[in-house]
């Protein structure tokens, strides 16, 4: 499945790589690692996301090499550029302003990518659903080149497998996705620190955010779906940075009885980011495409030009029907065996 993408490497000069909108560990990792790996080929490679790299991620780019579109000192042509790699991407529409961009230039479209959802957009796609992470696809990729894995690079592929799979919790925590996490061990990484780096440096007013967040929390379906609600004033008083305010969503999936949880912020008068979990039965990433959203079956989301409690209203009783129609053929709970 590579083929045709060494070639494209080996033969070309010069690559851009970019992500989604809300870039977290795998889109950033992936990313970070493509490009170190291109640049110890010789080749040049510059990553352009639409957006500036989240503060918890700052310190895996201690060179600063994820540009932001909008910075003026970013003055891309695509068209001088032989092919851009697009990671971790379902769809143009988590692109932002940049897939108008993308799409209108020559340059060669490479998708790597494991959402279910992909349709294969790209020039050339590697969609691999089973994988857990588009990192462990670069790995793969690496791999699959002979390519030596140097700790620069096995750093960002380790924060990539280990965010996209909950830290080898879910249910894409595979064996080949630790057989990717021992060979970057092998090559040096420190899994403990990056660990701390991502979920143990919280400021006292992530506590008090999660106070108010719980303060919203409503239940639904005999408790097997709960969802809250984080305004755009409790964001920003609590002082907590966005990225950081999605870990509530883990806290309520820990309760016994909960099946799906349903996390809402709001990001303007007419805009709503809403975030689906699930644990055994309920396709949330069927949930989140019904609202032009997408993500895979036990974590998905979507954003939508609603204000807050309009979006609420419309999702949750869209949560409500499919929760309703799954209990009736499925039986939840998961066995060990
Ligand atoms: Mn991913």
């Amino acid at each position: 499945m590579w083929e045709r993408i060494v070639d494209i490497i080996n033969e070309g000069k010069k690559f851009i790589i970019t992500t989604h909108l809300f870039s977290e560990g795998d889109a950033i990792g992936s990313e970070l690692a493509l490009k170190r790996f291109l640049c110890g080929l010789n080749k040049e490679a510059v990553i352009v996301n639409n957006e500036a790299l989240p503060a918890v991620y700052r310190c895996f780019d201690p060179d600063k090499d994820v540009k932001f579109l909008k910075n003026r000192d970013v003055n891309i042509n695509l068209n001088d550029y032989d092919a851009i790699f697009i990671v971790d991407v379902a769809d143009w529409s988590q692109l932002g302003d940049f897939a108008d961009m993308i799409k209108a230039s020559r340059i060669t479209k490479i998708c790597i990518d494991h959402h279910p959802t992909n349709s294969g957009f790209a020039d050339i796609n590697v969609i691999v659903k089973d994988a857990s992470s588009a990192g462990e696809l670069i790995y793969d990729l690496i791999t699959y080149m002979n390519e030596e894995i140097t700790l620069e690079v096995a750093t960002p592929l380790y924060l990539a497998i280990a965010t996209d799979t909950g830290w080898f919790k879910f249910s894409n925590t595979s064996a080949t996705a630790f057989k990717a996490c021992s060979a970057l061990i092998k090559a040096g990484v420190k899994s403990e620190i990056i660990y701390e780096k991502l979920y143990q440096n919280k400021h006292l007013s992530y506590l008090k955010l999660l106070n108010l967040a719980l303060g919203n929390l409503r239940s639904e379906c005999d408790g097997r779906l709960v969802w809250t609600k984080m305004t755009k004033e409790m964001i920003k008083s609590s002082g907590v940075k966005f990225v950081d305010t999605d870990v509530i969503i883990d806290l309520i999936r820990a309760v016994n009885e909960v099946e799906v949880v349903v996390l809402f912020r709001e990001l303007g008068e007419r805009k709503t980011k809403v975030s689906f979990r699930s644990k055994h039965t309920i396709d949330v990433s069927k949930l989140a495409s019904d609202f032009g959203g997408g993500g895979h079956v036990r974590a998905a989301g979507a954003s939508l030009n609603e204000p807050i409690d309009i979006a609420i209203g419309d999702v949750i009783s869209a949560a409500n029907e499919l929760m309703e129609e799954t209990t009736a053929c499925v039986s939840s709970g998961s066995s060990l065996t």
